[in-house]
């Protein structure tokens, strides 16, 4: 009871900052020529700043997106590096319109802290990395293991269940921030790293010589990464959301960044015609133009564009569960109607 209590009183307050902010954010984000977006502290292939300082990768795509289909602007974006652990109040407290972070949906989150999660844009699952020295073969070798993990994040409940589940004895290691997790790993404080496995990927990439490193077989937990917003301004979460279906949906209809002008111009699909701004007004659902679409997919392509650029090109991720539904994945869009 006292647990439930404290708990409706954050949430209590955390609705009522962001109710204020969040009311109207899509005004809020006009007014402000820019859109807040919450990124991480730096994970290549999904938010990382690159050589010029500008923040590349799938999630930080998705802001880009979404500023291009709201303002017509992709680079009216401002990216806001935060720790895992503030990744949620960020956004429910409004200090961010939107957090596009390699968060995972869970129904915590997504009831009681104030936020609500829009459409997946990677499945991952958790996983660990370890020295290849170590000789190990498989996660359930690692009784007695020290494990470097951040906190404020799914994978501390993640590891303790898997350790409990399968008898072993893990020891976490905690950690405030990622780099100081990955940190201690690379320099032998921990025997292994546990987090997302695309970011172990993304983390064993950096190091200077990624063959001393290798990540174990095991998938111990589902974690579908998705964008949050505020919870309490439906009409901006839906934008968020459908900005995100028609990112797939192009890929599915095979809209790309170097023909949407075309097709915008004589595609005689229905389904394209809808989506591009051609025929109907999609846009004017969700209180955008009706070339919300063709924005978006001018900034940064289609899904599949930006997989490839960001994940496969440099990571060497993959589609997997990423893959459309017609191609064997489970990524299936919302028709655009
Ligand atoms: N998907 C998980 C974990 C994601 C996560 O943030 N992981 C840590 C692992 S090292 C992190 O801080 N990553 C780097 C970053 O996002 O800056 C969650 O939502 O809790």
């Amino acid at each position: 009871m006292r647990n439930f209590l404290k708990f409706g009183t954050i949430t209590a307050a955390a609705l009522t900052a962001a109710g204020m902010a969040s009311a109207a954010t899509l005004e809020d984000v006009r007014a402000a020529g820019e859109l807040a977006c919450g990124v991480s502290e730096g994970v290549p292939g999904f938010s990382n700043p690159n050589s010029d300082g500008d923040w590349v990768g799938l999630d930080a795509d998705i802001c880009r997106a979404v500023a291009a289909a709201v303002l017509g602007d992709a680079n009216a974006v401002r990216f806001v590096p935060l720790a895992s652990k503030q990744k949620v109040l960020a956004v429910s407290s409004g200090q961010v319109d939107l957090t596009s972070r390699t968060t995972t949906w869970t129904m915590k989150r997504d009831s009681a802290e104030g936020v609500d999660f829009t459409a997946v844009v990677y499945y991952d699952g958790q996983g660990f990395m370890v020295s290849s020295e170590a000789g190990i073969k498989s996660a359930k070798e690692m009784d007695g293991a020290t494990v470097c993990v951040t906190t404020g994040t799914t994978t501390e409940l993640n590891l303790a269940d898997f350790g409990r589940a399968n008898g072993l004895s893990l020891e976490p290691v905690v950690f405030e921030g990622k780099r100081e997790a990955v940190d201690a790993y690379a320099s032998g404080r921990c025997d292994a790293l546990t987090t997302d496995l695309s970011q172990l990927a993304a983390f064993r990439s950096s190091f200077a010589d990624p063959s001393a490193h290798k990540i174990l077989p095991e998938v111990i937990s589902k974690e579908p990464l998705a964008p949050l917003v505020a919870h309490g301004d439906n009409q901006w979460k839906d934008i968020v959301t459908w900005v995100i279906y028609g990112l797939i949906s192009a890929e599915e209809l095979g809209v790309t960044q170097a023909n949407v002008a075309e097709m915008a111009a004589s595609s005689q699909d229905p389904n394209i015609q809808r989506m591009v701004g051609a025929s109907g007004d999609t846009g004017g659902f969700i209180g955008l133009e009706s070339s919300w679409m063709a924005d978006a997919i001018t900034a940064v392509g289609n899904y599949g564009e930006i997989y490839e650029r960001n994940l496969t090109a440099t990571l060497g991720l993959e589609r997997g569960l990423n893959e459309l539904w017609t191609k064997g994945g489970i990524l299936y869009a919302m028709p655009i109607r």
